[in-house]
């Protein structure tokens, strides 16, 4: 393939409930969406970033830029184009994996396209459809965190991962176990927000029998992961630690990690997210796939990520719906608790004209 061009797009998707971390509240999704434009095929990629670098390095208006900058210009230069070629000439530019996991995919997305293939086939699916779970942010009371888990509980997900810090961890848990029993799949999503002196505290989950803790712990303190692991009975999990298959291979290795959390914008693309999901079979480490509240773009491609044989846990991957009120794409939609994997060529789902065209706050196009 020959790039003729790249459309940065950025649209702004109001969230159906404000969702609370440990690291801020997000409100409105300020997407920036990626489209390629090839002589054979259109491709489309979503880029993660978050309005506001509170969750990683990376944040929307920046991923815009070192795509304009750097990004974008380093494809056009290229005489001839395949999307595993993508990861190779974007290198000389360090970081900004989320910038390079939007082209990357939306490079890969006009591949697949042109060639009648979907992303499902291409990175190794092997179910039709996903068991999903649903990821609760932090709530201002008890009985708003309960109502929101009955209603989840109700639409039928199948695992709930609760938000916590400190100030809210083993009572929302206990609270959460005490009203729907043991058998809920449940797991805890910490981001960061403790250290190790908090092991104690951490161990005070131990009775309630979690599927998981993610990253508790400083992103950089992988070792401080494995010390935690030692101390307590929880998996420990990691998500923002993982930035490549080196560090999933190097965190597995040092016995900091027990489960991984696959993000595909958060690793650099699908390719390497695929790299990582091998390196966690390699070694018997169960891996589900991440979610950043995506659009149903990068939903449809995370959907194809947890089909995989090694993502043996249900993912937050939830239905369009959880996020927004009108998503970009048809809407995904739960059934008995699954999502269904697109099979059509590339994403296998295309934006709404019109709900693009509604919710789109400006364009930029590059051309060499
Ligand atoms: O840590 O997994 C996380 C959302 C934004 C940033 C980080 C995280 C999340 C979620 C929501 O937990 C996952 C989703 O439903 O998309
Ligand atoms: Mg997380």
């Amino acid at each position: 393939m020959r790039l003729s061009g790249v459309e940065l797009r950025r649209v702004e998707l109001p969230l159906v409930a404000p969702f609370r971390t440990s690291f801020g509240t997000e409100t409105v999704r300020d997407v920036l969406l990626v489209r390629v434009v090839t002589g054979a095929a259109e491709g489309w990629g979503e880029c993660v970033a978050l309005a506001d670098p509170l969750y990683s390095p990376e944040y929307v208006e920046g991923a815009a830029d070192v795509l304009r900058r750097y990004l974008v210009p380093a494809l056009l230069g290229a005489p001839r184009l395949t999307a595993a070629m993508v990861a190779g000439l974007l290198a000389p530019y360090k970081g900004h994996r989320m910038a390079k996991a939007a082209l990357e995919t939306a490079v890969l997305d006009a591949e697949l396209r042109a060639a009648g293939r979907s992303f499902a086939r291409e990175l190794g699916a092997v179910r039709e459809r996903v068991p999903c779970g649903v990821s609760v942010g932090i709530m201002d009371s008890v009985p708003e965190l309960l109502d929101a888990v009955t209603g989840y509980l109700a639409e039928g997900y199948l695992r709930i991962k609760l938000k916590i810090e400190p100030g809210w961890d083993v009572e929302p848990v206990r609270a959460v176990r005490e009203r729907f029993g043991d058998e809920v799949l449940l797991q805890v999503d910490a981001n960061t927000a403790y250290t190790l002196a908090d092991a104690r505290q951490l161990g005070r989950l131990d009775p309630f029998g979690l599927l998981l803790i993610e990253q508790p712990l400083d992103e950089e303190d992988v070792l401080g992961h494995a010390e935690l692991a030692a101390r307590i009975a929880t998996p420990v999990c990691l998500d923002e630690s993982i930035t490549s298959a080196r560090t999933a291979a190097a965190a597995i290795r040092l016995g900091a990690c027990a489960v991984i959390n696959i993000k595909p914008g958060r690793v650099g693309g699908y390719l390497e997210a695929r790299r990582i999901h091998d390196v966690a079979a390699a070694h018997g480490i169960p891996a589900w796939c991440g979610g950043m509240l995506e659009t149903g773009l990068g939903r449809a491609a995370n959907v194809a990520l947890a089909a995989l044989p090694g993502c043996t846990l249900p993912g937050d991957t939830s239905a369009s719906g959880r996020y927004f009120a009108t998503d970009l794409t048809e809407p995904f939609v739960l059934r008995d608790g699954h999502l269904a994997v697109p099979q059509g060529p590339g994403l296998g789902v295309d934006p709404l004209p019109g709900v693009l065209r509604e919710t789109t706050k400006a364009t930029d196009w590059i051309s060499g």
